[in-house]
C-alpha cells in the first residue's frame, strides 16, 4: 500500500470514497495494528469528536416467531431458543419504553420487528409508534425486515429518521447463514429507503465462522454504496442456544477491533456503532473499538432478546473514558 495516497495524514479532508477495492479494504485488514488504530483515529478525529457516543436504546416491538432461516437469530420460529412468539405491543407500551430510554440519555429509539417484511396492517401500527416516538423528540429507527418502495414512502410520512437493515457479511457467506431471503432482496430494500430519503442505518455481524476475506468483502460493499449508510452497526455474533451458530468458535476481539477501524476508515462520516455482542466483550476491547472509530452504542440492558451491560456499567465505562453523548 503506498503511503501517500492511504495515509489520512498526508491526504487530509478528502471526499469519502465510494470505490474502495477489496484488495484495499484487505490491506487495511493486513496492516500492523498500531498503523490501522492510527489510520482510524486520524479519520476519525478529523470528522467527529473523538470524545463523543451517539446513545441509542432499542426495543422489540414484535418478538419471536419469525419464518426466515438467518442462523444466528433467536427470533427464528425454526431454532428452539426459548424465545416465545408474542405479538406486536400496543402503541401505549411502546411510548412508554420511549419514555423511559428517554429519560435514561438516549437520543435515537430503535424498534425491532422479528418479520420477514411487514403487512400494511402492521405498517400502519409502526408508523402510529414512530409518530409518537418522535414527537417525544427522540429519533426515530425501525427495523421490520424488507420493504416495497410504497412501504418506505409510508414510513417516510410518519417521520421516520433512519431504517436499520444489514447486508449481515460478505455475498458469499451469506448463503451458509440465510436461505429465505437474497442479498439482492436487502440491497433493494436499502434502495428503497434510500429512494425515500430515510437515512440508512446498515452493517453485519462478525464471528460467525466467517473468513478475513468475508469480513473484507462485507467492509467493502458497505463502503462501495453510491451513499454510505449514516450508521454502521457492526455486531459481534450473540451466540444464542438452539440457533446453528450457538457453537461456533468466538472470534479473536482484536479482529473485531479491525474490522470497527476498516469501517471508520472507508465510510469516514459514518456513525459506527459498536453494536450487539457488548456483554461478552471486556471494557478493553470495548475501549479498542472506541480507538478504532467507534462512535455509537446500544444503551440499556437489553438488545432485542438477549442481554446488554446495564446502564450504570456503561455510564461508569464513559465516565472512566471520558467520553460523552453526542448532541443529535
Ligand atoms: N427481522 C428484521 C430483519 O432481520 O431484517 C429486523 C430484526 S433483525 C433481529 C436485525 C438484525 O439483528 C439482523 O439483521 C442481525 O444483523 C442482527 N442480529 C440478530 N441476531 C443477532 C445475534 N445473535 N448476534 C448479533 N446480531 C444479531
Ligand atoms: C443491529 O445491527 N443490531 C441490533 C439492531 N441492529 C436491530 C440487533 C441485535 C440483536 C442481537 C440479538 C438479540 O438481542 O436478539
Ligand atoms: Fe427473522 Fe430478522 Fe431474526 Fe432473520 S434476523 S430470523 S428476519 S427476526
Amino acid at each position: 500500500m503506498s503511503l501517500a495516497a492511504d495515509n489520512p495524514l498526508i491526504a487530509p479532508h478528502a471526499p469519502p470514497r465510494h470505490d474502495w477495492t477489496r484488495s484495499e479494504v484487505r490491506a487495511l485488514f493486513d496492516l500492523p495494528f498500531p498503523e490501522l488504530m492510527f489510520r482510524a483515529q486520524s479519520v476519525h478525529r478529523r470528522n467527529f469528536d473523538s470524545a463523543a457516543v451517539q446513545i441509542s436504546t432499542l426495543l422489540s416491538i414484535k418478538t419471536g416467531g419469525c419464518p426466515e432461516d438467518c442462523a444466528y437469530c433467536p427470533q427464528s420460529a425454526r431454532y428452539d431458543t426459548g424465545v416465545r412468539a408474542e405479538k406486536l405491543m400496543s402503541l401505549d407500551a411502546v411510548l412508554g419504553e420511549a419514555q423511559a430510554a428517554k429519560a435514561a440519555g438516549a437520543s435515537r429509539f430503535c424498534m425491532g420487528a422479528a418479520w420477514r417484511e411487514p403487512k400494511d396492517r402492521d405498517l400502519d401500527a409502526v408508523c402510529a409508534m414512530v409518530e409518537g416516538v418522535k414527537a417525544l423528540g427522540m429519533e426515530t429507527c425501525v427495523t421490520l425486515g424488507m420493504l416495497t418502495a410504497e412501504q418506505t414512502r409510508r414510513l417516510k410520512t410518519s417521520g421516520l429518521d433512519f431504517y436499520n437493515h444489514n447486508i449481515d457479511t460478505s455475498p458469499e457467506f451469506y448463503g451458509d447463514i440465510i436461505t429465505t431471503r437474497t442479498y439482492q432482496d436487502r440491497l433493494d430494500t436499502l434502495n428503497h429507503v434510500r429512494e425515500a430519503g430515510i437515512h440508512v442505518c446498515c452493517g453485519g455481524i462478525v464471528g460467525m465462522g466467517e473468513t478475513r476475506e468475508d469480513r473484507v468483502g462485507m467492509i467493502a460493499v458497505l463502503a462501495s454504496l453510491p451513499e454510505h449508510p449514516e450508521s454502521v452497526p457492526i455486531n459481534m455474533l450473540v451466540r444464542v442456544a438452539g440457533t446453528p451458530l450457538a457453537e461456533q468458535q468466538k472470534l479473536d476481539p482484536l479482529e473485531f477491533v479491525r474490522t470497527v477501524a476498516a469501517a471508520r476508515i472507508t465510510m469516514p462520516r459514518s456513525v459506527v456503532r459498536l453494536s450487539a455482542g457488548r456483554e461478552d466483550m471486556s471494557e478493553e476491547t470495548q475501549a479498542l473499538c472506541f480507538l478504532a472509530g467507534a462512535n455509537s452504542i446500544f444503551y440499556g440492558p437489553k438488545l432485542l432478546t438477549t442481554p446488554n451491560p446495564g446502564r450504570d456499567r456503561d455510564r461508569e465505562l464513559m465516565e472512566r473514558l471520558g467520553m460523552s453523548p453526542m448532541a443529535p
